[in-house]
């Protein structure tokens, strides 16, 4: 029987609202009753539960922090990142679903697009009932962006757009996609594309072993014709695509927590329970000093997000100190995940147990959203004031 107790040595709790707690035990619960039970075969089968989107929507996961008005729910910061913190608990494949959804759908069309598109797709995007996909990524340029090769070219009522994005998450399923290309003056330009549109085509990407509970694929652009008032009027340049980024990076800071959380409590329980050599191997100062890391790990990970949520909060964050959150905190998660399979032993190779699923996840987690490399050349860069990208 699956039973969930999260960590919370330094009582952060304390520093949660009501309705934070409110808000967490509410996704908790949803987590636990309909992510729980199908995730494992769903990654085993390598399929993404459809049906979830839905219900993600009806629980509140999509556009949190977007306003009443738009469909959101107008909470705040914290708020958003308990939510990914439990998703992530389930999977990091539903977590990925409601970050695309809300940072990289939603918000770059309430931030970036007219009043007719956020009237159009903001609403039925919070409840679930269509798919958003964000195409930045292309086969030849992942951490590089500003190089894409992606096109847009001006025929007077329309662009016709023409070019490739990979690894983009829930392509093949998605209703609109947020797609970043470059005009005839080379400017980056955000824009909307719909699901049918002549010339756009959406494979998908087979036989991962990671995030195997959601959908990647491609985006394929042969001269489709973007109407214009599918362009997003409100941002042009690099920093469009950077900025949906940000607000998606601050979730994984949060959510890597969960799949941490869910890693530690798992090993704690199993090794009070476990016995050899006739005592529980908790027993073992070997096994304590794991459990003892790893609580201090997920601790500082605790720390930083609550922190970070603050400092969103009153708009006081940067993007880099969003990047050392992310990256310290998926590392973390990574290595919590596996110190917690050493403690299970073959056990922890088997679905039996959620612990290899989340080692597995956070492979692509890790990449993701700026690799674990590319975060740190953001922190040495914020230091130094000198770019090692080039
Ligand atoms: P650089 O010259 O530094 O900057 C170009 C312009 O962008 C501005 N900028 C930012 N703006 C907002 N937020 C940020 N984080 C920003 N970083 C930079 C910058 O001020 C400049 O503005 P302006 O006005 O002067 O033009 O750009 P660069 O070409 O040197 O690249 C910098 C670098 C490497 C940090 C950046 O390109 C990067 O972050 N690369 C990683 C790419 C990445 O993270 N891709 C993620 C794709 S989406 C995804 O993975 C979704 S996973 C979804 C899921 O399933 O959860
Ligand atoms: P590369 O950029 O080729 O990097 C390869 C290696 O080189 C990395 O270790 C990297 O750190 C290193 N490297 C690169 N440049 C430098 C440098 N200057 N200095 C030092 N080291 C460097 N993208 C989207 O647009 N939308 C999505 O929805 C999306 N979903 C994804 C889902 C999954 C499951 C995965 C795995 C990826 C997804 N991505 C998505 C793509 C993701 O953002 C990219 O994989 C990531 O940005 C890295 O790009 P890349 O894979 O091309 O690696």
């Amino acid at each position: 029987m699956y039973s969930y107790t999260p960590p919370d040595y330094f009582f952060i709790d304390d520093l949660l609202t009501a309705e934070h707690k409110i808000i967490r035990s509410s996704i908790r619960d949803w987590v636990n009753k309909s992510v729980i039970p199908v995730i494992e075969e769903a990654a085993q089968k390598h399929h993404f539960p459809i049906g979830l989107f839905r219900e993600l929507g009806e629980i509140g996961a999509f556009g949190p922090f977007i306003p009443v008005e738009y469909g959101g729910a107008g909470l705040d910061y914290i708020s958003y990142g308990v939510i990914m913190t439990e998703l992530e608990r389930g999977d990091s494949a539903i977590r990925s679903a409601a970050s695309v959804q809300t940072s990289l759908v939603m918000f770059p069309i309430f931030e970036y697009g007219t009043e007719a598109q956020k009237k159009k797709y903001l609403p039925s995007l919070a409840k679930g009932e269509i798919i958003g996909c964000f195409g930045l990524t292309e086969p030849n340029h992942g951490s590089d962006p500003g190089s894409m090769e992606t096109r847009i070219t001006d025929q007077g009522n329309h662009v016709l757009l023409n070019g490739s994005k990979m690894w983009i998450t829930n392509s093949s399923i998605a209703d609109i996609a947020i797609v970043w290309a470059k005009d005839e003056k080379n400017i980056v330009r955000g824009l909307i594309a719909e699901k049918g549109m002549p010339g756009f085509t959406t494979p998908e990407t087979h036989g991962k072993w990671s995030l195997r509970a959601s959908i990647t694929g491609e985006l394929v652009f042969d001269n489709v014709k973007i109407p214009k008032e599918n362009l997003l009027p409100g941002i042009s340049g690099l920093k469009g695509p950077l900025s949906c980024l940000n607000s998606a990076r601050y979730g994984i800071a949060w959510g890597a927590l969960g799949a941490a959380m869910d890693c530690y409590n798992t090993a704690l329980k199993y090794s009070l329970e476990r016995k050899q050599f006739n005592k529980p191997i908790a027993s073992f100062q070997l096994t304590q000093k794991k459990l003892a890391e790893m609580l201090t790990e997920i601790t500082k990970g605790q720390l930083i997000a609550f922190r970070l949520g603050e400092l969103k909060n009153q708009g006081k964050v940067s993007a880099a100190q969003i990047s050392m959150a992310k990256r310290n905190n998926v590392e973390m998660a990574s290595n919590v995940a596996r110190q917690s399979r050493q403690i299970l032993g073959a056990m922890g190779i088997t679905g039996d147990f959620p612990v290899m699923r989340h080692i597995m996840n956070l492979e692509s987690v890790i990449t993701y959203e700026g690799t674990h490399d590319i975060h740190l050349l953001i922190t040495g860069n914020d230091i130094t004031g000198i770019s090692a990208f080039e």
